[in-house]
């Protein structure tokens, strides 16, 4: 178990993707200080244990006032969401929560703001940007390159040295072969297999990967 932070962490966001942060947060032994929200009763405010109360809703997206001593993450699911709020946040306090049970190699390179969930697998020599998300039993293979706030949700896999530019998603349990070049924004559905390079902003469904028109 990684240890835990010596300063209090709030989360910036308090729905689903905020729960499955904070429970990592707990895994490490380390209670989430609060959390942001525009709506003082997202679920956040239900995640109450044996030994510890629901985290407190401190205010919305729009007014996040921050302690030069609290540390914060970005819970956030929805990327453009995460991106405007990110760029309203002190770089210098960001603060990464890597699950217990995620496999992170010595060898590679990460940047602040990251999460990487339970069962992760974060390769040789991979190289994480900063505010990524590579979520529950996500595997990021050897020399692959996540690109700023892209996000490889649950199940999907990335072979070796495969790029992901920033704020892509990667959908579901997708699969990119190794070598390939996903562009910045893309949206890769859930179960996608991606053959080949994706230029920007591409969205792509199916097996294999077929464009979706705009
Ligand atoms: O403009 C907004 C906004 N402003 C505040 N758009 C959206 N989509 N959400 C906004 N919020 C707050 O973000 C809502 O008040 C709510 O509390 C939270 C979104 O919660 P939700 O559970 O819908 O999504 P999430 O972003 O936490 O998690 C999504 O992404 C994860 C990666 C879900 O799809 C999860 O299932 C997923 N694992």
């Amino acid at each position: 178990m990684p240890p835990a932070p010596a300063f209090p962490v709030v989360l910036i966001g308090g729905g689903g993707h905020a729960l499955v942060v904070a429970e990592a947060l707990r895994a490490a032994g380390l209670e989430p200080a609060g959390f942001y929200d525009d709506d003082p009763l997202a679920r956040m405010g239900r995640f109450s244990s044996a030994h510890a109360p629901a985290p407190r809703h401190l205010g919305t997206l729009a007014r996040i006032d921050l302690p030069p001593d609290v540390r914060y993450i970005l819970a956030l699911g929805d990327l453009p969401l995460r991106r405007r709020v990110a760029a309203t946040l002190p770089y210098e306090q960001a603060v990464s929560v890597v699950h217990a049970e995620a496999f992170v190699a010595p060898s590679s390179r990460r940047g602040v703001g990251l999460f990487i969930g339970p069962r992760a697998v974060v390769h040789t020599l991979a190289d994480l940007d900063d505010h990524a998300i590579i979520n529950t039993a996500a595997v990021v293979e050897h020399e692959c390159h996540v690109g700023e706030g892209a996000h490889i949700a649950p199940g999907a896999v990335l072979g070796g040295n495969v790029r992901v530019g920033p704020h892509a998603l990667v959908g579901l349990g997708a699969r990119v072969l190794p070598g390939v070049s996903i562009g910045a924004r893309c949206v890769v559905g859930a179960g996608c297999v991606v053959l080949r390079d994706l230029p920007d902003d591409a969205r792509v469904v199916g097996v294999p990967a077929r464009h979706l028109s705009k």
